[in-house]
């Protein structure tokens, strides 16, 4: 079968890993890269040997013959670029999150389903290994019936060193990490019914909030406790980790630094470690991430050749684009927010 010819839009900082996580699949090549700064579209081509470097994403899609388009551009950008390639008649994936809005990610949903082009999200955090292995242990069982989990994401690492940008989005902690969050709590539990949320900023040199603190009933009954903090000095930095805690009416499950699960029953306790394959692209900052992009590639490559299904679809990815714009609401207003009545 011919390979799927991809058109990188965006060269900074993430696009290497994205790149390389593409590399590690077959039947993917990317012909062609386009960065607003072309040096850097030069430097990204020269490093994954990609034959075109252009600094103009329309003589992109005019010159070169590409089946998908991945946006890895910053995300006030995604809409405007996700709209030029669905004109092109090109898939799409956009990197997470979707939109810089609540209105944009919906014209983002139209643009493309008008077009009639593929449009996924990548949304990595759901495919990360220890992710999948707590959700098979649930799965088993093992813990019965689930009634909690808490999950945090606290750290205090310089996300702005290597992120810059971050630092001047009116809204940073949700859309920046509570998509993950958030999306993590839906492959787990399934949909929310509610949401209330609260934010601070702890960090007076950035512009938006850096620490939320949100409580999520989903539909199957579990309550959720979701932190996110970027402020926070703790005694052990594990950036970019999540821990959780999920309790049932059967035992317990909780994710600790490095990966280690103990599941707890009546019959005692059990723990492993997940292991976390490394790969030549990465760097040391990133740990789960590089398999959870392959497999997340993987399972949208699967799609677009008619051979699996997509998790990260814009659709399904649409409904934590709703929690995210609804626990600002909920903090802007104090109020517990039905996510029927959110609007859609
Ligand atoms: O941008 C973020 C992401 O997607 O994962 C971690 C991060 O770098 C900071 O939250």
């Amino acid at each position: 079968m011919k390979n799927k010819k991809i058109g990188i839009f965006g060269c900074g900082f993430w696009s290497q890993f994205q790149i390389g996580g593409w590399l590690e699949l077959e039947g993917v090549e990317i012909p062609a890269v386009y960065n607003r700064t072309l040096a850097k579209a030069e430097a990204i081509a020269e490093k994954f040997n990609i034959p075109k470097a252009y600094d103009n994403a329309e003589d992109l899609l005019k010159n070169e013959d590409i089946d998908i388009v991945d946006i890895i551009t910053n995300v006030e950008t995604h809409e405007e670029f996700t709209a030029l390639a669905a004109c092109y008649g090109k898939d799409v994936i956009c990197q997470k999150p979707m939109a810089d809005s609540f209105e944009a990610a919906k014209r983002m949903k139209k643009v493309t389903r008008e077009a009639g082009v593929k449009y996924y999200v990548h949304e990595n955090y759901r495919w990360q290994p220890q992710f999948r292995r707590v959700k098979a242990i649930l799965d088993s069982g093992a813990i019965g019936k689930p009634f909690r989990c808490k999950t945090g994401f606290n750290t205090a690492f310089p996300v702005f060193e290597t992120q810059p940008f971050l630092a001047e989005l009116d809204h940073f902690a949700l859309t920046d990490q509570g998509s993950h969050q958030f999306d993590v709590l839906r492959f787990l539990f399934g949909e929310a019914e509610s949401i209330y949320c609260e934010t601070q900023t702890v960090n007076p040199t950035i512009q938006g909030e850096d620490v939320a603190t949100s409580l999520l009933k989903m539909k199957n009954g579990v309550i959720c406790v979701q932190e996110i903090s970027f402020s926070s000095l703790l005694e052990k930095e594990v950036f970019p980790q999540t821990l959780l805690l999920i309790e049932g009416d059967k035992g317990s499950i909780r994710l600790d630094p490095d990966f280690y699960i103990s599941t707890s029953t009546s019959e005692g306790t059990t723990g492993e470690f997940v292991s976390m394959p490394k790969y030549p692209w990465q760097t040391d900052r990133l740990i789960p991430e590089p398999p959870s992009i392959i497999a997340c590639n993987h399972n949208i490559l699967q799609d677009i050749l008619g051979k699996g299904k997509a998790e990260t679809t814009g659709s399904d990815n649409f409904e934590t684009v709703k929690l995210v714009w609804a626990a600002y609401r909920s903090a802007e207003n104090g109020a517990v927010i039905k996510m029927e009545s959110f609007d859609s």
